[in-house]
Parts: structure tokens; C-alpha cells; sequence
């Protein structure tokens, strides 16, 4: 038996899944783990891995056509997986692009932007970022500021955006922008756009490996084809937002199952008052506490994942579980820090590196306390925000 797949989740998936699955694997550990060390350190993210993730077909992996995959949540989970046990700026990558980016267009873009935008998002050619967050609209992006004006055939925008995941080197801004009637918008603005900066944030301890920046627009011109026929109300934003957070229930595990084997891995080897520090009974406890929350996690968000595919999703199925994995996942990165003494505060061990990204992870797609209230006013049918 598989120790580490304690309930055999394994037997629980399809072999198309197994095998996205496997693909996922091999691409991460052989071509992005070499990479992350140095990634982080220096703060640097290679744009040739979404090209790298392209050929792969990742990118935009359950969208249906448009040279993506079409394939399956559960598949698109599993990937996102993958990726976050090397890094979650590299899950990020991919959440953007696929989930944010170009599921907006996929889901309210027309035809014409769909097949403009679509396969060359897919191959990694083009790529995205979603602008939600304003400098005074974090947790309540109801209050932005930023605004679209009509004028002949087209809109003008104006306002910031920050906290933007990709934006210093996206090519293809969605920015959500509300109108001169207080209705929520969403444009497509690409790059050479007139009077669009987007600066880099400089100085994050997380996420070191993923660009983020601010988006500024000062009388920016999009023309009417730019705008996103299928949104009027801030339901677009957040139908993107349920798919991204679904992907973080799953990669946030991946983290935390990498935190848990170098745990385990390093308590075997390590030998203190005679005896490896695996054979104490704390840490045995330590690390029994980790199997099982990992163990729980990927199981319930398995049943998540099988329910969007069915249909049945419904948003705070997936608060629950963007919450409690990212809780999860953040409390065993600082348990297996932990356990690794002092050498658990060095890059070259990797967890103190996740233990940072997942303070992040558990921040953005909603705060932790945001997904509680969300599960709250389910329950209650109180709104406390
Ligand atoms: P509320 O009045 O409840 O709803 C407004 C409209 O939106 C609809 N709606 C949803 N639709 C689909 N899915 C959901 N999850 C939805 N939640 C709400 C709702 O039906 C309504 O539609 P309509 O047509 O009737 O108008 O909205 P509210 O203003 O009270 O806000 C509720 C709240 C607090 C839950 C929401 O504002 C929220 O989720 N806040 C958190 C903000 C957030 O998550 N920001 C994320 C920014 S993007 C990001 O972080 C990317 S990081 C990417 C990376 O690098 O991986
Ligand atoms: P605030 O909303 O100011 O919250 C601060 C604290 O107050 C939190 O603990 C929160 O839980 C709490 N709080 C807020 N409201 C309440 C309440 N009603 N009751 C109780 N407590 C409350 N955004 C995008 O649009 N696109 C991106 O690509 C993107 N990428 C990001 C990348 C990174 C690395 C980071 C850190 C953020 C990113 N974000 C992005 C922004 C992210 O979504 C926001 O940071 C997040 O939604 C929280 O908003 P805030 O930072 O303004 O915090």
C-alpha cells in the first residue's frame, strides 16, 4: 500500500486523470523545481514557462475549443496540484491566465474575442491578468473607483488597479470597470493602449517567483469591441473568482504535501539524543496531524471538483474549501519549518519558501475571514460583511 495515499485516492480516478495527472508530475519536478530556487531568490518569473505550460496544453486546460484541452475540473485541479508542491507563484501563473484571464472571455467575450484571444492565451503567446482590486477596493471590490465612460465607439477608462498578479508583462488586461449607469463592465484592454502603465511592487516575501504590479489607466480608449458583452454585475468577476479558488483548494495541498514529505524526509534523517527525531512521539504526532488533514483535504475537494464537473457547484462549496486547504496548508508549512530547525529557515530546504507563499495564498481569491463570512451568511442567510 501506498503510505502516503493512505485512503487511495488514486483508485478514485479516471485513467485520463492518472495520466494528466503523471504529465503534471514530471513537467513540475523536471522543469520547475530546477528552476525556484534561484526564481525566488532573485524575484524572477520566466515567461517561457507559460510557453513551456502551453505546449503542455494547461493553459485554459477545461475551456472547450479555442486550442485549449477541454478537459475536466477534476484534471484542471489535479494540475493545479502539481504545480503549487514546487510553488504557488507558478500555480499563480496558471490561475491567472486560465481561470481569471481567459475564462472571462471564454465565458461572456463574443465569438470575435474568443477566437482573437483564445488559442494564443492557450499556446502562452498572449498573456493575461484579471483586474479586480483597487487601492481602496480589496475585500469590497463593490466600492472601486474605477470608471468607463462612452464615448464614440468605444469607452474611456480611467482609475488603478493593485495587487495585479502578471501585470507588468501581461498583454491582455481584464479590467473591471464600472459605468456612467454604476453597472460593472468588463474590458478587454491589450497592451500599446494609450495611457495604461502598470509598475511593478517591488519588495514582496511571497510569491517571489510571480510578477504582481499596479494598472494604471488615465483616459484609456477601448473600442467597442473591447467590451465584454456578457457582463453587467459583479456575477462576472466572481464566476472567474469561484474557478481560480477552486484551483487553490487543490494546489494549496500540493504545498502542503510537499512541507509534509520534506518533514517526514528530514525527521528520518536527523538524529538527535542518539535516536532520529521521526522515532519521538511529538513529531510522530506532528506528522500524523499533517497525513490526515492533507488526507481530508484532497478528498472532499475531489467530491468538489466531480460536483463543478456535474454541474452542481454552488460558490460556497468552494469557500469552504479555499479556506480550510489554505488554512491547512499554511498551519503544516509552519509545522515542517518547525521541524526542520534551523535549517527550515533556509531557501535551500524549500519550506520557509512555501511557508511565505501560502500567507499570500490564503490572503488573495478572498481572505480567509471573507470565505467565513461567505460560509456565514450561507448558513444564516445574514450578510456580515
Ligand atoms: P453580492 O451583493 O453578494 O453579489 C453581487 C453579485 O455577484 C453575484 N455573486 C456571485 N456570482 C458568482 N459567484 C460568486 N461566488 C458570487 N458571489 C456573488 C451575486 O449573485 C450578485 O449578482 P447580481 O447579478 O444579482 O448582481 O456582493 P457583495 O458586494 O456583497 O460582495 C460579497 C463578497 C464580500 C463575498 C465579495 O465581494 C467577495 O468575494 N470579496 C472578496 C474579493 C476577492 O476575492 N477578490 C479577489 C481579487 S482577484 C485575486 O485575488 C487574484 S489572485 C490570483 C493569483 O495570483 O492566483
Ligand atoms: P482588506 O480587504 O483591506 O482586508 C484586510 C483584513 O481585513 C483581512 O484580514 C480581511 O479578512 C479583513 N476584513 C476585510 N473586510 C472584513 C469584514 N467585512 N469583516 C471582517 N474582516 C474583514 N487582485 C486582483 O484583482 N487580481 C490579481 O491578480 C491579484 N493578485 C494578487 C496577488 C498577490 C500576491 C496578492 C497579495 C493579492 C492579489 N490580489 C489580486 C488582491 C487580493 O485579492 C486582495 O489582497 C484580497 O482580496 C484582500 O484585499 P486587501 O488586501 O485590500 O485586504
Amino acid at each position: 500500500m501506498n503510505t502516503h495515499d493512505i485512503l487511495l485516492i488514486e483508485d478514485l480516478l479516471s485513467e485520463e486523470e492518472l495520466s494528466i495527472q503523471q504529465t503534471a508530475r514530471d513537467y513540475c519536478q523536471n522543469h520547475l523545481m530546477p528552476r525556484i530556487l534561484e526564481a525566488n531568490r532573485n524575484e524572477v518569473f520566466d515567461i517561457e514557462i507559460y510557453k513551456e505550460m502551453g505546449e503542455l496544453g494547461f493553459l485554459g486546460a477545461p475551456i472547450d475549443g479555442y486550442g485549449c484541452a477541454g478537459v475536466n475540473y477534476v484534471s484542471y485541479g489535479l494540475i493545479a496540484r502539481e504545480i503549487e508542491r514546487v510553488d504557488s507563484s507558478y500555480r499563480s501563473a496558471y490561475s491567472v491566465q486560465t481561470s481569471l484571464a481567459m475564462h472571462a472571455i471564454y465565458k461572456f467575450g463574443s465569438e470575435e474575442q474568443k477566437e482573437n484571444y483564445l488559442p494564443k492565451m492557450a499556446s502562452g503567446s498572449l498573456i493575461g491578468c484579471f483586474g479586480l482590486t483597487e487601492p481602496d477596493a480589496g475585500s469590497d471590490p463593490g466600492s472601486m473607483k474605477t470608471n468607463a465612460k462612452k464615448v464614440n465607439d468605444g469607452f474611456v477608462l480611467n482609475g488603478s488597479k493593485t495587487w495585479i498578479t502578471n501585470s507588468p508583462i501581461a498583454d491582455v488586461l481584464i479590467i473591471w470597470a464600472k459605468d456612467e449607469s454604476n453597472i460593472l463592465r468588463g474590458f478587454i484592454v491589450d497592451r500599446d493602449c494609450e495611457g495604461l502603465t502598470t509598475p511593478k511592487l517591488d519588495g514582496k516575501f511571497s510569491l517571489r517567483a510571480s510578477v504582481t504590479g499596479q494598472i494604471f489607466l488615465e483616459d484609456v480608449f477601448v473600442s467597442e469591441n473591447k467590451i465584454l458583452p456578457g457582463v453587467q454585475s459583479f456575477n462576472g468577476p466572481f464566476s472567474c473568482l469561484n474557478m481560480a479558488r477552486y484551483g487553490i483548494a487543490w494546489g494549496s495541498l500540493g504545498a502542503a504535501e510537499f512541507c509534509m514529505n520534506a518533514a517526514l524526509e528530514y525527521s528520518l534523517d536527523r538524529i538527535q539524543f542518539n535516536e532520529p527525531l521521526a522515532s519521538k512521539q511529538l513529531v510522530q504526532k506532528k506528522l500524523a496531524d499533517m497525513q490526515t488533514e492533507i488526507t481530508l483535504g484532497l478528498h472532499t475537494v475531489l467530491r468538489l471538483g466531480r460536483l463543478i464537473d456535474e454541474e452542481k457547484m454552488k460558490p460556497e462549496m468552494i469557500s469552504l474549501l479555499k479556506r480550510n486547504n489554505c488554512q491547512k496548508a499554511l498551519e503544516i508549512a509552519r509545522e515542517s519549518r518547525d521541524i526542520h530547525g534551523g535549517n527550515g529557515i533556509s531557501d535551500e530546504y524549500h519550506v520557509i519558501r512555501h511557508v511565505m507563499n501560502l500567507e499570500a495564498v490564503n490572503t488573495y481569491e478572498g481572505t480567509s475571514d471573507i470565505h467565513s463570512l461567505i460560509i456565514g451568511k450561507n448558513l444564516t442567510d445574514i450578510g456580515s460583511f
